[in-house]
């Protein structure tokens, strides 16, 4: 397969005005018919042009330009698409008719037009619209489409305004990646919203008849996110029907089709008894950020697929934001760089690294990356915090006003903000093109009243990427006097070198940094520091981020020491840890994240940085040390602390009671480490009333290997709920110890309720199993890692998009000792020489192996 090249990128040699399409559905036969006014593009003086349409999977009955029937022998089909010679085509415009056939129950890709329990659904992003007819499917092109849908099924549903009789008008000029349609025996649970200039809007969300009752909060969610798109950016909803449908099967979160979205099941359905605090975040974060990309990404599109982060790296940035407003920004930040170091900075250290707008691809789906999402919105959290909150808004009001309607690029976006700051971002725009994550170090000297603060920063090689330029570091730098008390005025010191150095003037006595506030930008920082002085930091920084940031650090060099030099636990870190827990002058919420330990993934890096292989046994044992540590110097407070926490009254999924459950949940493994009979939890999960209560109460009795008749209860009570059985899945191969994990999840692909082929359900096992419990992964023998090599290849022929991301659990493999890496490579190199391999699992198994 061809490697595509963003230098390569040329206009269409034809633009599109408008598409009708008209579909007859039918599980094995689905019939559709476009019309399609082409228009040629006087940019592209180097005619005369073929018509090359893209097409893949579909079966052409007929076709003609303008009334005129084309021949077979004019027709050119190959795998992805068709070719109209020149002579055939009027290069100034001309109308496209065609009729084709396709299979959407023999669709397993979930990709383009495909069935999923009896329902019908699309998924056109990136490149799915071709499966559904021939087109110019790129999202430069962009046109106005009515469609027309005819089928044995109540509800039919498209984008835009609904004409009645299935049939439905898009006003706005879209890319046919968000074209959308479906189709099925659905029932919505409806509101509406009144806009800021007082137009009415219907609002509706569709899903399977019996989950109506799960839609409150999705909705909820919405109508917030409606009114925040309008009070902090000025963006008004543009039609008046707002939809959103929840299928079961589907391969990522969600999707923004114009007016119509598509969700994972997973991320609308919600009741206290089936969902976890953490569903209700994320429900709420994921309908926010689809609807967000109403104008960024859908009034104001991508040029071509390397300029994703433009509307990625926005809306992400834009749904952190809201949900910082919605809950508290200290403790979303702190779960926002959790994920960021977790899933990003791993990215950026590995083999797959690469820019936030990468410039070659073979599979774009590959593309859409922890990279592409999350770091591009750390770039875009940069701008706003060196340019400031008033000019960011102008900046935005000023890419609405310029590009609405367009497709554009990263170029286009740094313009706006150089034009409306008035100001040169080309060293800051390296940001999107050098991958990797830079490292700075700093040293302090304070002399006189003065205090010399020297940063030097270095930019790592990535594959393919070498000799990188020093990029710009916004580093939000406070100063603590010995009371802890802010010595000086915050400062934001601009790191635009390899070396820099900055004073500070007027102290008294030398200040303890605080560096890298609120985590202002996405680098590690290197910096030789005591365990006071992060005890002192934990006490008194008044950056949140920063206080837990202390915390972490303290408890990752403690941890490396235990695990590299067999060091003692340091009895100042419990202490630390306890001070945290019983200080109600914080938020829970806030506690339970200072009292979670470093995962094992992040203590592997960590160990690796260092230029050691990480031993998973040992990096689980001195976890468990630590923890029993700080249980046990806590443990006068624990059932304490336990009892206050407990909620009263109904269930509500608000931060402020989902914090105290989360603090509650921690407090509850502490006390399983002193417990011998895990008493505590089996009570807990007897008498949860709510998911969340009852998932924490399981996963610890499962990690203490005490949860063998709870494991059988909650099947028994939820087995008809697939989202909750996915929970169950997960929770066994995740918690299970090390020794049995691969024996657990073996077993449990034999299990009934194991549907492979459900994206849900695979991740709920295979990933579960794969990327969240480490030493069961990377046992010494390596059936860790065959098991899961073998469900790969088992999913890949039917789903390449999920086959290929899953592969990212292998991605660490150089980390490892010898004998652990040539286990993992046999695994990768056996998917490698697969002979019909995916082009999307070739593409990462290939840029991993090398
Ligand atoms: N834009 C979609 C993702 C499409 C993924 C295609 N492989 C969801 C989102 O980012 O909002
Ligand atoms: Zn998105």
């Amino acid at each position: 397969p061809p490697t595509i090249r963003l230098s390569d990128y040329q206009q269409p040699e034809f633009w599109i005005e408008t598409v009708d399409l008209h579909f007859k559905l039918h599980p094995t036969q689905t019939r559709v018919r476009s019309r399609i006014a082409f228009k040629g593009n006087t940019d592209r003086t180097d005619g005369p042009h073929d018509l090359r349409l893209h097409g893949q999977d579909l079966k052409l009955i007929s076709a003609s330009i303008n009334s005129t029937a084309l021949k077979a022998d004019e027709i050119l089909i190959d795998a992805e698409g068709l070719s109209i010679p020149a002579d055939l085509v009027p290069q100034d415009g001309f109308l496209w008719e065609c009729e084709v056939e396709t299979n959407p129950q023999a669709n397993t890709s979930l990709n383009g037009l495909y069935m999923s329990n009896g329902m019908y659904c699309t998924q056109c992003e990136a490149e799915g619209f071709r499966k559904i007819t021939y087109y110019l499917d790129r999202p430069d092109v962009m046109a106005v489409f009515t469609v027309e849908i005819e089928g044995d099924v109540p509800v039919l549903l498209s984008n835009g305004n609904n004409l009645g009789d299935g049939k439905w008008h898009d006003p706005w000029p879209k890319p046919a990646y968000l074209f959308a349609l479906v189709a099925g025996d659905l029932v919505s649970y409806d509101d509406h919203f009144t806009t800021m200039n007082g137009r009415e809007v219907e609002l509706q969300i569709y899903v399977r008849p019996g989950d109506e009752s799960k839609c409150a909060y999705a909705m909820d969610s919405l109508k917030r996110s409606m009114r925040w798109d309008e009070t902090e950016y000025g963006r008004e909803y543009d039609l008046n029907l707002f939809m959103i449908v929840a299928v079961d099967d589907f391969n990522m979160g969600a999707m923004e089709n114009k007016g119509l979205n598509i969700f994972n099941s997973k991320y609308v359905l919600a009741s206290p008894k089936t969902a976890t605090d953490r569903d209700y975040e994320l429900i709420e974060g994921i309908i926010a950020h689809e609807y967000f990309h109403n104008w960024t990404g859908n009034r104001i599109t991508c040029r071509d697929w390397f300029q994703l982060c433009l509307k990625e790296g926005l809306t992400v940035y834009r749904d952190q934001q809201f949900s910082g407003d919605a809950r508290s920004h200290a403790v979303n930040r702190i779960e926002n760089v959790l994920q960021l170091r977790a899933r990003q900075f791993r990215e950026d250290a590995g083999p797959l690294a690469h820019p936030v707008r990468p410039e070659e691809y073979i599979e774009i789906n590959n593309f859409y990356t922890a990279t592409v999402y999350e770091k591009g919105a750390e770039v875009i959290g940069m701008l706003h915090s060196l340019v400031g909150a008033d000019n960011y808004r102008k900046a935005l009001d000023l890419y609405f006003e310029r590009h609405d309607g367009q497709a554009c690029t990263i170029e286009d976006w740094i313009k706006v903000f150089e034009d409306a700051c008035n100001t040169d971002l080309s060293q800051f725009a390296l940001w999107y093109s050098q991958a990797g994550t830079p490292r700075i170090t700093v040293t302090e000297d304070f002399s006189g009243d003065t205090l010399t603060l020297t940063f030097t920063q270095t930019n790592p090689d990535t594959p393919g990427q070498t000799g990188k330029k020093p990029q710009v570091v916004p580093i939000r730098t406070g100063f603590l006097s010995p009371d802890g008390s802010e010595a000086a005025p915050e400062q934001l010191l601009v790191l635009d070198a390899g070396l820099k150095s900055f004073e500070i003037n007027g102290l008294v006595d030398k200040p303890t940094l605080s560096l890298l506030r609120g985590f202002s930008a996405p680098v590690v920082l290197e910096r030789q520091i005591t365990n006071a002085e992060r005890a002192f930091l934990l006490t008194h920084d008044s950056d949140p981020f920063n206080q837990w940031e202390a915390g972490r650090d303290y408890a990752l060099s403690l941890l490396q020491g235990m695990i590299l030099n067999d060091a003692d636990v340091d009895p100042a870190f419990p202490k630390a840890m306890r001070a945290v827990a019983v200080n109600e002058a914080l938020d829970p919420a806030f506690r339970a994240l200072v009292l979670s330990l470093p995962s094992e993934d992040a203590l592997a890096q960590a160990i690796f940085e260092q230029g050691t292989s990480p031993d998973p046994d040992a990096i689980y044992a001195a976890r468990q040390t630590l923890a029993k540590a700080v249980a046990t110097e806590l443990s006068g407070d624990l059932q304490g602390l336990y009892s206050d926490l407990a909620t009263p009254g109904p269930y509500t999924p608000d931060a402020e009671a989902a914090g105290k459950r989360s603090l509650r949940g921690a407090v509850l493994a502490l006390i399983s480490h002193v417990e011998a009979d895990c008493a505590t939890a089996k009570a807990q999960f007897a008498a949860a009333d709510n998911m969340t209560e009852q998932l924490s109460a399981l996963s610890t009795l499962i990690r203490h290997d005490q949860g063998d008749a709870e494991v059988q209860a909650f099947y028994d009570q939820w087995q008809a709920d697939r989202l909750v059985i996915d929970k169950w899945f997960t929770v066994q191969v995740a918690s299970a110890p090390a020794d049995k994990a691969v024996d657990v999840a073996r077993a449990l692909t034999q299990h009934k309720d194991f549907d492979w082929k459900n994206p849900n359900r695979y991740r709920s096992l295979i990933a579960g199993f794969a990327m969240m419990n480490l030493a069961g992964f990377h046992r010494k023998d390596g059936a860790g890692y065959e098991f899961f090599a073998d469900w790969l290849i088992k999913l890949d022929p039917v789903n390449p998009q999920t086959t290929a991301r899953m592969c990212g659990g292998f991605e660490t493999w150089r980390r490892y000792d010898a004998s652990r890496e040539q286990l993992m490579q046999a695994q990768l190199q056996r998917i490698a020489d697969l002979p019909d391999l995916s082009k999307d699992t070739a593409e990462i198994v290939g840029k991993i192996l090398n």
